[in-house]
């Protein structure tokens, strides 16, 4: 199958880094995917808390393998993966997928970044890489909707650091003069609608300070070719098979079985990054200059 973009689709990921595909899950289908993330048990087990600055969370699992679960075969789906492997330019297979749970009037705020800021660290040569973000519920200014500085793929990976709270962000200054150069779009989606987006848009979102729940599901993908080359918290190139579009309503409100999806309460551990920030600043403070010509 194609993908599912059309050719202005396809134009305006060129040039933003980004596609918003409306209804991409239908409601029958983003219903069951909302019962079996709100219900299964393993993710409900290993849900963990991702702190930004005044201590807010934003409640998250992840996991590395999409298995046989209903929102695993939606990660596999033709629709996503083809589309992926379209934009991406070559065979993807799944790096890793989690929930962002902003509950009402307590989810957090989410610091600009690359993904990439992130994967860069864990040995991914290139940044040819992506994720799509689908919508359990409405996503809004209010709640805290995804918001991108469109074209920022274009200006290559930017330094990131830690910043107050559990994250990691990206250079403020850069930021800085990004947010006067770029259109700063706040995306918001409805249930069932996908966010495409490359590895490289600098991304944030603000706290959930409304009464309305923010969850969302994101699938984040790497190109085959693009093997990390360190061990690390999530999978080396691992086949994907995908699946048809059908299989989603087919499967119904189906969990993860046993250990398959590899779920996870580490995700870009700050404190991990920290020391590879460290010893990367030691390595170029230690090098010799080079020979005066
Ligand atoms: O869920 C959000 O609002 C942000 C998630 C995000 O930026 C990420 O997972 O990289």
């Amino acid at each position: 199958m194609p993908s599912i973009f059309n050719a202005e689709q396809q134009a305006h990921w060129q040039r933003e880094g980004w596609v918003l595909v409306r209804g991409c899950f239908d409601a029958e289908e983003t219903a069951i995917l909302r019962a079996a993330i709100e219900q299964d048990p393993q993710i409900a087990g290993s849900l963990y808390d991702r702190r930004d600055a005044e201590g807010r969370a934003t409640r998250m699992a992840t996991w590395n393998h999409p298995g046989d679960s209903v929102y695993g075969l939606a990660a596999r789906s033709r629709r996503v993966v083809d589309t992926m492997e379209s934009v991406l330019g070559g065979e993807v297979y799944h790096y890793h997928s989690k929930l962002t749970a902003k509950e009402p009037l307590e989810g957090g705020a989410w610091e600009w970044h690359q993904d990439y800021g992130y994967w860069y660290h864990n040995g991914c040569p290139r940044p040819d890489m992506g994720s799509v973000m689908v919508a359990l519920d409405h996503a809004t200014r209010e709640n805290g909707c995804l918001q991108v500085l469109s074209g920022s793929h274009l200006v290559g990976r930017v330094e990131h650091g830690i910043v107050p709270g559990e994250q990691v962000g990206a250079d403020p200054q850069r930021v800085a003069w990004m947010l006067e150069r770029l259109p700063h779009v706040h995306v918001e989606m409805a249930p069932g609608d996908a966010l495409f987006f490359h590895a490289n848009v600098m991304h944030r979102s603000d706290a959930n300070r409304s009464p309305n729940r923010r969850w969302t599901v994101l699938f984040c993908f790497n190109t085959a070719a693009n093997d990390p080359l360190i061990e690390h918290h999530h999978p080396r190139y691992t086949p994907l098979a995908k699946v048809e579009d059908s299989a989603v309503r087919a499967a119904g409100v189906r969990f993860a079985v046993g250990e398959d999806a590899n779920f996870r309460k580490t995700f870009a551990n700050p404190k991990a990054l920290q020391q590879r920030f460290a010893a990367a600043a030691t390595a170029v403070a230690d090098a010799q200059p080079p020979p005066k010509p």
